[in-house]
């Protein structure tokens, strides 16, 4: 227990002594107490059990409140005087002087029944009073009164309604009556908020939680100015529907009516928020309520909103791209709050609902790391939900798990849910098992509010509180508004169809800015016609606005500015060059920080030898291996300062034991990152972390993290590659259209480990199909590459070039350890550069010619392949291996087959014919071979046959399959 705990709690003081006391006593005999305490401890329900247990483990020290001996009352001395070792052994010497003040022992015993029903009652609002507070706008949720909130479950009967109890100050009074303290725990617990805190097993945040909201009855005192800038906020959320349901009657817009209090409860989470240090919000949202929030709390001009509902683009004419409708669309602005300069950006998202989620965080994090805000106080995640998705869709639990992970976490995001009380058509009992959608945020022990949105004041005052609490603690924290929506699920929807007794009522429910409007005319803030002069003004203003729609033209895009100033768009399939050699004295520094470890470290002797392997590498420059090209690549680039941040499950070690870029000394487990101290204080840093056993919300947020930070190399890395398709709408909805939707780049590089090796379905493939699918329009770049220096190359081609494009690179399993795949150190250094086709590399092949056939091939089966033709001594078969596959290689894969113009040509894969790569080969080949007029017309195919699932689980008849591919691919006939 802390200090602030106890000192709040009114189970603090010597009253708690004597309880917990008797209650010990009674847990070891229950005889050894009086009666009626033994009835009262056994009749006692969970909580109660649960608060003593709690004073029980408590030492708590006497109190002001405790009287002993000379001031007690008369009546009690007496008792005392009479029976001092009964009175003392009940621990009544240590009593506060509420006890003492009553005449006789049964009187104290009596009081202090009272008192300790008082606790259990106090307690349990605490706990459940959420549970009949009045959340819902409409009426319409039935909640039962719960047995536990009602005082006669404590033994309160009809007349004990009115003699004071001791409460030990909670709620800041020494005592009340039950009455009163009915009315204060219902108006604090069971208004328009409920909040669900006491599962934080944070005693600290508890306790500030719980004198933030006791300390004010859970009320804010807003001055006039507060209510009239709460009222111009809602008449502006309003009016803006109102006046596209006018102008653009059943176009679609996801209107935010009837949770029109979204937008001061924003106002407010910045103002606050900008008091407290914040500086940079990232907002991420769905579709409902999206365009008031563009035009209404980021500034986006009407204008601009009116020319998008018109079918304009949001970008100039000479941006191409396929675009996005427009309550999909992003923004960013800078807002001014007394004096505090917040920039707002709300990140473009699918209609994937809460896929955006972790792009959001990856984004805040990178921010936090330019900023260099260590204490995590000026940038901040706000993520805005919807009801039936918080509830749904799992990547919001795996997104705030992430929340307290070291690599991950950002100082608490938070969360905002616009509960409407349904789900396009669905109810809320038919979308989720618990009692609130936001139990989900229960597991990382954020707080959570939930809170009547025709309460406009009790949705400003509980965003208030949660960015406070976001502020102090850098948690998570959830603020749940109850609301309903006006219209169907899209405006050209008719919600009666399902929900009728619902809509008959919101067609008769006043919207919430006439009740706000209400209220104040009757507090005589505003008179009604101020009221109505403010409606007046805002929708002459959206008038003015649409007549200027016409002669609206967007005249710049939004994107290659700020961190993105000087890199470039590309569109087409170019070769973007780039240098990537880095020259030898450069790569032996770094093998040797490789090598090196602090003095004392106890390093694991296997580890040992492999580092003195890799000293010899560098030295011999000969056999250089995947694990080692991948360290020089990360060692040059960290040296030519680009940060590096790589994460994946068990990425440090690597999952085959390949990397080790993480030390751990034996002894005490402390780890070591050498590739961090190559020359340090002069170089960036490498972050390498095992990420959570997620795919969805971890390559969401090192995407995210990529649209901040351009400039660092970010990786992330499957534990197989098949497992990437756990984020496939990542890889759909960002990574590969992202750039063509919204004029988002992005360097991310995935690293899905790849081959054919009779590990089974499951393990086999990283399904290149997939990835090959979604290329067009020069949006990722695929590759599959076969040599560790290329591998080197194309790690630093991603960092040297003035463009940003997603790479995908299936990587290799046994290759990692395979005698042929290494590299020498010359293949790194000066005058080398990343291939895209490596052309067939046996000097003691026949002429061109007079070769009879080309395989052509991408990865691992090239090695297959080689050591077959070496078996057989074949001189007429070239191979050719596309280490790129897309942007598709047509140059130097066209340089390559004219110098065999009487080959036939094979596409040789160990995937079966309906994955892999062959359909996407197969006519780009036939292009380059219809225009080289060679023999060959079209290329034929070598590889297992087409097949429900990727891999056998027989080794047998993987053993067999994979030597019938080699020879089909061979064997010239
Ligand atoms: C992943 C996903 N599944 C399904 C949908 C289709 N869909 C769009 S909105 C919606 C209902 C969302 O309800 P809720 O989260 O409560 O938000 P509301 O629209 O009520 O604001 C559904 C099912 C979707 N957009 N995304």
């Amino acid at each position: 227990m802390t200090g602030t705990f106890e000192q709040s709690s009114f189970l603090y003081g010597a009253n708690a002594t004597f309880i917990a006391e008797l209650y010990s006593r009674y847990l070891n005999n229950p005889a050894s107490v009086d009666p009626s305490w033994a009835g009262f401890f056994s009749d006692l329900n969970e909580d109660g059990r649960a608060i003593l247990d709690e004073l029980r483990g408590a030492s708590w020290a006497p109190s002001d409140h405790t009287v002993i001996g000379q001031e007690r009352s008369a009546g009690v001395a007496a008792y005392a005087a009479a029976q001092p070792s009964a009175l003392m052994a009940e621990g009544v010497g240590t009593l506060p002087t509420f006890f003492t003040a009553h005449q006789s022992v049964d009187q104290v015993r009596a009081a202090i029944t009272d008192s300790l029903r008082a606790f259990i009652l106090i307690r349990i609002y605490r706990v459940r009073g959420h549970l009949e507070a009045r959340l819902d706008p409409l009426g319409l949720e039935k909640r039962e009164r719960h047995p536990e909130l009602d005082p006669a479950t404590y033994g309160f009967g009809p007349n004990d309604w009115d003699r004071p109890i001791f409460i030990n100050y909670a709620f800041g009074l020494e005592s009340m009556t039950l009455r009163q303290l009915m009315d204060t725990l219902k108006g604090t617990y069971c208004g328009h908020i409920g909040v669900e805190y006491m599962h934080i097993q944070d005693p600290e945040q508890k306790a500030w939680i719980q004198e933030r909201i006791e300390g004010a009855r859970n009320h804010t005192d807003f001055t006039v100015n507060g209510k009239r800038a709460i009222l111009e906020r809602l008449t502006a959320a309003e009016g803006f529907e109102r006046f596209l349901q006018m102008k653009y009657t059943g176009t679609k817009r996801f209107g935010l009516d009837g949770g029109e209090s979204l937008i001061p409860a924003l106002e407010q989470i910045i103002k606050r928020g900008g008091q407290l240090g914040l500086r940079d919000v990232v907002v991420g949202m769905a579709h409902r309520g999206r365009l008031n929030l563009l035009a209404n709390f980021l500034s986006k001009p009407f204008t601009a909103i009116f020319h998008e509902f018109h079918g304009g683009s949001a970008n100039p004419e000479d941006v191409q791209g396929s675009g996005d409708v427009k309550y999909h669309l992003g923004t960013s602005t800078e807002r001014d709050f007394d004096g505090n300069t917040v920039s707002l950006s709300l990140t473009a998202n699918p209609s994937h609902l809460e896929a955006v989620d972790p792009v959001v965080i990856g984004k805040v994090r990178a921010k936090q790391e330019q900023m260099e805000d260590h204490d995590r106080t000026k940038v901040i995640g706000l993520l805005i939900h919807g009801d039936a998705a918080f509830a749904g869709q799992g990547l919001v639990p795996e997104t705030l798990m992430l929340s307290e992970l070291k690599g991950y976490r950002t100082g608490g995001t938070i969360h905002v849910v616009i509960n409407n009380q349904i789900g396009f058509t669905t109810n809320p009992q038919y979308s989720r098992s618990g009692p609130y959608c936001t139990d989900v945020a229960k597991g990382v022990q954020a707080p959570i509010f939930h809170v009547n949105g025709d309460d406009p004041e009790a949705v400003v005052h509980v965003s208030r509180i949660a960015v406070e609490f976001r502020q102090k603690f850098k948690k998570d924290v959830v603020v749940d508004m109850f609301c309903y929506r006006r219209h169907g699920h899209n405006e050209g929807d008719e919600p009666a169809f399902t929900q009728p007794i619902m809509y008959k009522n919101i067609r008769n429910h006043p919207t919430t800015r006439e009740l706000y409007a209400k209220q104040l005319v009757k507090e005589a803030v505003v008179t009604e016609s101020e009221a109505q002069q403010m409606v007046t003004a805002f929708m002459k203003r959206l008038e003015d606005d649409h007549k200027a729609t016409n002669g609206y033209k967007p005249n710049k895009a939004d994107w290659l500015e700020g961190r993105w100033a000087g890199f470039q768009a590309t569109r087409g399939e170019e070769d973007h060059r780039s240098h990537t050699s880095v020259d030898k004295e450069t790569l032996r520094e770094i093998g040797k920080a490789l090598a090196t470890v602090p003095q004392g470290f106890d390093l694991n002797p296997k580890i040992a030898r492999q580092l003195k392997q890799k000293e010899e590498m560098l030295e011999t420059g000969e056999g250089i291996d995947w694990g080692t090209a991948e360290a020089l690549a990360y060692g040059s680039l960290l040296i030519e300062n680009t940060p590096i941040r790589h994460s994946g499950q068990d990425a440090g070690r690597g999952t085959f034991s390949q990397r080790h870029a993480v030390l751990h000394d034996q002894t005490d487990e402390t780890r070591f990152i050498p590739l961090n101290h190559i020359r340090p204080s002069k170089q960036e840093r490498l972050e390498i972390i095992d990420s959570p056993l997620s795919e969805f919300a971890v390559l969401g947020f090192e995407y995210g993290y990529t649209l901040s930070a351009p400039y660092a190399l970010v990786l992330w890395e499957a534990q197989f590659g098949d497992f990437a398709n756990g984020a496939q709408v990542i890889l759909d909805q960002f990574i590969s259209s992202a750039e063509s939707k919204w004029l988002r780049m992005s360097g991310l590089v995935m690293l899905l480990p790849h081959g054919y090796e009779g590990q089974g379905p499951e393990h086999s493939s990283a399904r290149p199909e997939r990835y090959l699918q979604l290329c067009a329009e020069d949006n990722i770049q695929v590759c599959n590459i076969s040599t560790p220096a290329n591998y080197f190359h194309v790690l630093r081609r991603q960092m040297r070039r003035r463009i940003r494009k997603p790479l995908v690179i299936f990587t290799p399993k046994s290759l990692l350890r395979h005698k042929l795949c290494v590299s020498r150190l010359d293949e790194l250094t000066v005058g080398t550069a990343f291939q895209r086709v490596i052309r067939e590399t046996a000097l003691d092949l026949a002429p061109g010619e007079e070769v009879r056939r080309v395989v052509l091939c991408t990865g691992k089966v090239y090695y297959d392949l080689l050591q077959e033709r070496e078996a057989r001594a074949l001189k007429d078969v070239a191979i050719i291996r596309v280490e790129q596959l897309y942007p598709f290689p047509k140059t130097p894969l066209t340089n390559e087959l004219r110098k065999y113009p009487n080959a036939d040509v094979v596409w040789c894969q160990e995937e079966p014919e309906n994955m892999g790569y062959w359909t996407f080969m197969d006519r780009r080949i036939e292009g380059v071979l219809s225009e080289l007029e060679g023999k060959a017309k079209r290329p034929s195919y070598a590889g297992r046959v087409a097949a429900a699932s990727p891999a056998t689980g027989l080794a047998k008849n993987h053993t067999k399959e994979q030597a019938k591919l080699v020879d089909d691919a061979l064997t010239v006939r």
